[in-house]
């Protein structure tokens, strides 16, 4: 695995310091945002979690390896080029011995944050479950491997498009505690409110720091740490409610089926939002990106 695993050096330098680190993932890169806006995100995202002290490792896989920390450039590929495999836990091994370009999910993300010691990571919405998950089982390998992985994960909740309280359900079964910052409510990623509750609450950055370690320490794997989107640019339920119940039709009505699921309806209520639901998923990704930072900044380095 060690030569497969490619640490940047500022990624490697800062871990050997307990310095903190912030894992980001290259799905919402590649198929997660429409071009040019995903590099700019990326970017901000990386400017952000330096904002907040940390080192960024934009993570995916290039050429046959896992790198930890994307260079600028390989982070403009990722952005642009029409043949980058989205690759979940499942997927890892076949797109590194074929060499492909792939993009990594939350699940892949933080199984190679992990890998690498890194314990915090920071995306806009978790994978989760489906709606109609009861019959056709789809459900994020996101949620599996979180509770696998002693990782942080920052997110604006589980994305708006799955059905959020058999999310929630799964998580609890799975183990993983669903921490909301400063706030009991689980957000709807576009939306502030999902009139569902997290399981716990933390006052601030020490707070979730405490949380995490007691959790690592025990062996217990991740934690979901959740942020509402910023106000400015969340977006009312109902009319979130509405784009989607449109791209649910055209996406049935289209046949698309497994990890295409989800950028699908992403691209439709992007679309059918005329740009709101873009620049919600813009400003909570770099709100995120910097509350990660902030935490692992708090966090007690292990060795
Ligand atoms: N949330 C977004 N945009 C995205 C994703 C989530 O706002 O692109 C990606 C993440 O990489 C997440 C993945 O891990 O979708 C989940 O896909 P699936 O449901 O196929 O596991
Ligand atoms: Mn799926």
């Amino acid at each position: 695995m060690s030569d497969v695993l490619v640490l940047g050096k500022e990624i490697r330098r800062a871990l050997a310091a307990g310095r903190p680190v912030v894992a980001l993932e290259s799905t919402v890169i590649a198929h997660g945002l429409p071009h040019p806006h995903n590099v700019d995100t990326a970017l901000a995202m990386e400017a952000a979690v330096r904002d907040g002290g940390a080192v960024p490792a934009t993570i995916g896989l290039i050429d046959g390896k896992a790198v930890i920390g994307l260079s600028e450039d390989e982070i403009r590929r990722m952005a642009s080029d029409d043949d980058v495999i989205k690759v979940s836990r499942r997927d890892l091994a076949a797109v590194l011995a074929t060499r492909a370009t792939g993009a990594t999910t939350v699940a892949a993300t933080i199984f190679l944050a992990a890998r690498a010691g890194i314990p915090m990571m920071a995306t806009g919405g978790l994978g989760g479950v489906h709606r109609g998950g009861e019959t056709s089982l789809d459900v994020s390998a996101d949620l599996y491997e979180l509770a696998r992985v002693p990782v942080g994960v920052v997110c604006a909740g589980a994305k708006a498009i799955l059905d959020l309280p058999r999310t929630l359900e799964v998580l609890e079964t799975l183990g993983v505690p669903v921490v909301g910052f400063q706030t009991s409510e689980f957000p709807a990623f576009y939306s502030r409110e999902s009139g569902l509750e997290t399981s716990h609450t933390v006052a601030n950055t020490e707070e979730a720091a405490r949380l995490i370690e007691a959790q690592t320490a025990l062996g217990l794997g991740g934690v979901l740490i959740v942020q509402p989107p910023p106000a400015q640019q969340a977006i009312a339920k109902p009319d979130v409610e509405t784009w989607i119940a449109s791209a649910l039709e055209e996406a049935a009505a289209a046949g698309v089926t497994g990890g295409a699921v989800t950028p699908f309806l992403l691209e439709r209520v992007s679309a059918l939002s005329e740009g709101r639901a873009l620049s919600a998923n813009v400003a909570l990704l770099v709100e995120n990106a910097r509350l990660a930072a902030a935490i692992a900044g708090a966090l007690v380095p292990v060795a």
